[in-house]
């Protein structure tokens, strides 16, 4: 396993709170200082270190939980803030098919680009694009040799041309080939330079500016731990860096320090090598790497337990919608304080099951802001009573906002069609009968404890 030690600990301190019949503030305490240990350990900045473990004491001791969630929370909150400290993933490199589509490979001596070009050629290739490698480096005795060898092994044609010195010349005759021979994306390697060397990283900028690549990727040595930093910054400096590979992870403790070396001089982590062969490479998917690091394969899922719990709505407006008074800048605030409709989904299923307006289910998200403008425009009569908005009205807001009638009409839609479910569910509930749509939920038990609920208000 990559990083070994870290998830080891990680794991062990992840163990250990789950293990507990309840979470209290020792236990907290007891994980913050496993968690510290076990990151120090891998060479993460101290600052960082103590800033994550900081944020997770503050928020696990400040939110009030029932006792059952409190485990799965304080998980998501390593989790978050581990992927705060590993980076997001980076979009992936547009490919432009037909056209020329370079990617090029820079990073100090023996950092391990030559591997990698092979590595990244292998993953286009079975993504079905033809690749090729290309070399322009005319420094390391056999560099042609070592890449051509590689090259072979993965069955792409390498370019470049031993009998020239200068690498500038080799990128723009050589691409020019590749592309006439129908290749899609050229993967190039060069040089070793380091950040002191002037000419080299002269020489680098030059290759940018001819060969325009699609991204630039810098090769980090992952055994250098948070010295790391250092070289994303130097590297970010000379070039429009797109992202960045850490190589060598097998075997070194430090790694969790390269890459949070690398997260903290603001580029986004690619792949991980992991390993001399070819296939030893990774994408590198942080909600993945950091499931396995804490022992929890299916993290995605906890996360999104612990998130989909997170409901967050607004007793007051809860107060309305069941007395029927519901305003349509009601709906649009429940929309953007809790953002996702998937989460307002959930509140609708609390109140009698899965059956929501389909109208609700993907527009409302994406027209959210220019609901804003909207509303902006109308009267507060008009968002209490959106009944009366007929032709002239709608002409008034449209022209106010800027809005087009559609999204207007849409709005107007999505709330009558909440209105009319909540309605229903409100008359259902009185009379203590089912729920026309909902088959087999009398009522709905899941309703009833909404109702409960409620009555707390
Ligand atoms: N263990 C391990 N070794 C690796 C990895 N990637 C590369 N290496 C090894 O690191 C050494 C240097 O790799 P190269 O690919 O030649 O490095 P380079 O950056 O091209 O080196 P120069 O061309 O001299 O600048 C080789 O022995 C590789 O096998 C990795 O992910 N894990
Ligand atoms: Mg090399």
């Amino acid at each position: 396993m990559v990083l070994e030690k870290l998830g080891r600990s990680l794991d062990n301190a992840i163990r250990k709170i789950r293990r507990l019949p309840t979470v209290d503030k020792d236990a907290i305490n007891a994980l913050i200082q496993d968690l510290q240990r076990a990151l120090l350990s891998s060479d993460v900045r101290v600052e960082l270190v103590f800033e994550m473990t900081e944020n997770i004491r503050k928020e696990a001791m400040n939110t009030k939980l029932q006792k059952a969630r409190r485990k799965d929370f304080v998980v998501k909150l390593v989790h978050d803030e581990l992927i705060k400290l590993l980076g997001g993933k980076p979009a992936p490199i547009r490919i432009k098919p037909g056209k020329k589509n370079v990617i090029l490979l820079v990073g100090i001596q023996g950092s391990g680009k030559t591997t990698t070009i092979a590595k990244i050629a292998k993953y286009y290739k079975s993504k079905g694009y033809k690749v090729a490698t290309l070399t322009t480096d005319t420094w390391r005795p056999g560099a042609y040799e070592q890449l051509v060898q590689l090259s072979e092994q993965i069955g792409v044609n390498c370019y470049g041309n031993p009998n020239e010195k200068n690498a500038i010349k080799i990128a723009i005759q050589e691409t020019k080939r590749a592309i006439n021979d129908g290749i899609d994306i050229i993967i190039a390697d060069t040089a070793g330079r380091h950040k002191e060397e002037k000419e080299l990283m002269k020489e680098m900028a030059i290759l940018e500016d001819k060969l325009k690549p699609n991204e630039i990727i810098l090769i980090i040595d992952g055994t250098l731990g948070q010295q790391a930093f250092n070289q994303a910054e130097a590297f970010a400096q000379t070039t429009n860096l797109g992202s960045i590979i850490v190589t060598k992870l097998d075997g070194t403790a430090k790694g969790g320090g390269a890459l949070s070396a690398c997260v903290a001089a603001n580029v986004g982590i690619r792949f991980i090598g992991i390993g001399e062969k070819i296939d030893d490479f990774e994408e590198f998917e942080p909600t993945k790497f950091i499931g396995s690091l804490l022992g929890i394969p299916d993290i995605k899922s906890l996360v999104q337990k612990v998130q989909d719990a997170e409901i967050d709505i607004d007793p007051e407006t809860l107060r309305r919608m069941v007395h029927g008074k519901f305003t349509l800048e009601d709906l649009y605030l429940q929309l953007k304080s809790i953002k996702k409709v998937g989460k307002f989904k959930q509140i609708l299923a609390m109140m009698g099951g899965g059956n929501i307006p389909d109208a609700l289910k993907e527009d409302a998200e994406a027209n959210l802001a220019k609901w804003e403008v909207v509303l902006g425009s109308m009267t507060k009569l008009e968002k209490e009573s959106p009944k009366i908005i007929k032709k002239t009205r709608k002409r008034r807001i449209s022209i106010g906002s800027g809005v087009e009638y559609s999204v207007i009409n849409k709005m107007l839609d999505q709330y009558n069609q909440m209105k009319k479910f909540m309605k229903r569910f409100i008359q259902m509930q009185k009379k203590g009968k089912g729920i026309p749509g909902m088959p087999g939920i009398p009522g709905g038990k899941a309703a009833g404890d909404f109702m409960k609920k409620l009555g707390k208000f």
